[in-house]
């Protein structure tokens, strides 16, 4: 049976459009809490197959998704190669940070598969449980992204350590980069294997860079990557995911390759269906805030962003994750506003 999610990416437009949402499986849902309770440590949930795949079917059995994401995060890579990585409650991730080139020569392949083994376990395992509609979504943080985390150690505001090691040493943080491209081919390969249909690459923190150090780190790494996965699969559905890029979505969606973007908040949809390449499918955007106040303002903004996305195939989601204060309950009256819609 067909997958409307995969349609659109093969540039089918859908009348409703496919819907899922980025951080779909999280806090704000009570039965994930209770699970999350129960495994221990975030990296304990990521490396438990039956956790990460119960997790990931959470938010499909409440909603009927048209898309699973897989449950993991963007910092098994470094852990994968050999960072220190841990999740501290009320904190986020933390990292001990990598600030030369001399330590990042210190990470290594090696123990990348033995580490990240479990993800494509549940990624198997996952493939036997989703009904016949519903597509699978393997993802991977993009290099620039990561590295700000390996780099700064935890979230940051102001990304200097990250960008004084790039602007000062482009030769070394260019071999901290080339390993996180050899890294997230073999692991985004290895989910593809496993048996999910498309992949997402996010990049979060792509809004920071100047245009010459955006077309660097962010475009050229991706660019890699993408050529990487065709040559194996050539048909492979790839969203790109630039968070904050503003007009540089654009050299972004030109160069890298990707099947599709996924537009932020801030983007405006009528500069995105004029600007982007031609048929190109679009995911997003609404502001993730909407689902705190619900009710008719969130139903006009849903309204509003399906009219904008009537001339591409369209997607849709969040223009970020949802937020841990979200209802559930608001979740359910977008997805039903939403499936309300045909042409
Ligand atoms: O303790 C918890 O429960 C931690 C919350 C949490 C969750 C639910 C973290 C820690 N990661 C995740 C899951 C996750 N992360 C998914 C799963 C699938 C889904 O979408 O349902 C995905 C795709 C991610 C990706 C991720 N992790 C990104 C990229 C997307 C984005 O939000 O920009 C980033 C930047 C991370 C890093 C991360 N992981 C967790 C935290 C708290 C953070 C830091 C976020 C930040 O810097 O603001």
């Amino acid at each position: 049976m067909a997958k409307p999610f995969l349609d659109v990416l093969k540039g089918d437009r859908r009348d409703p459009p496919p819907i899922w949402l980025m951080r779909q499986a999280g806090r704000y849902l009570p039965e994930y809490r209770e699970l999350r309770a129960k495994a221990g440590g975030f990296l304990d949930l990521c490396y438990t197959p039956e956790f990460a795949v119960e997790v990931t079917l959470q938010p499909i059995e409440r909603y009927g998704f048209d898309a699973a994401i897989l449950f993991s995060d963007i910092l098994v890579i470094p852990d994968g190669l050999g960072q220190d990585v841990s999740f501290v409650e009320g904190t986020g991730p933390v990292l001990k940070p990598i600030r030369s080139a001399t330590e990042a020569d210190l990470l290594s392949m090696d123990g990348l598969q033995k580490t990240l083994a479990p993800v494509y376990e549940a990624v198997s395992r996952l493939t036997g449980r989703l009904g016949a509609e519903t597509a699978l979504v393997g993802f991977a943080g993009a290099p620039w992204t990561v590295a700000c985390y390996m780099v700064e150690g935890r979230t940051s505001r102001d990304f200097h350590a990250v960008k004084s090691f790039c602007y000062s040493d482009p030769e070394g943080f260019g071999r901290l980069m080339d390993l996180l491209v050899e890294a997230t081919v073999a692991h985004l390969s290895a989910q593809v294997e496993a048996g999910v249909d498309a992949v997402q690459i996010f990049e979060s923190h792509a809004g920071v860079l100047p245009e010459p150090e955006f077309m660097t780190w962010v475009v050229e790494p991706i660019r890699q990557i993408v050529a990487a996965l065709r040559e194996k699969w050539p048909n492979l559905p790839i969203i790109g995911f630039p968070r904050g890029a503003g007009p540089m979505y654009v050299p972004f969606a030109e160069n890298t390759g990707v099947t599709a973007v996924s537009l932020d908040t801030s983007v405006s949809l009528d500069w995105a269906m004029d600007a982007l390449p031609v048929g190109m499918p679009v995911q997003g955007n609404i502001d993730p805030v909407f689902l705190l106040t619900g009710g008719n303002e969130m139903d006009r903004a849903v309204e509003r962003i399906i009219d904008a996305c009537r001339s591409r195939p369209h997607i849709f989601n969040l223009g970020h994750g949802v937020d841990k204060q979200t209802d559930p309950k608001t979740v359910q009256r977008l997805v039903s506003k939403v499936r309300e819609f045909s042409s």
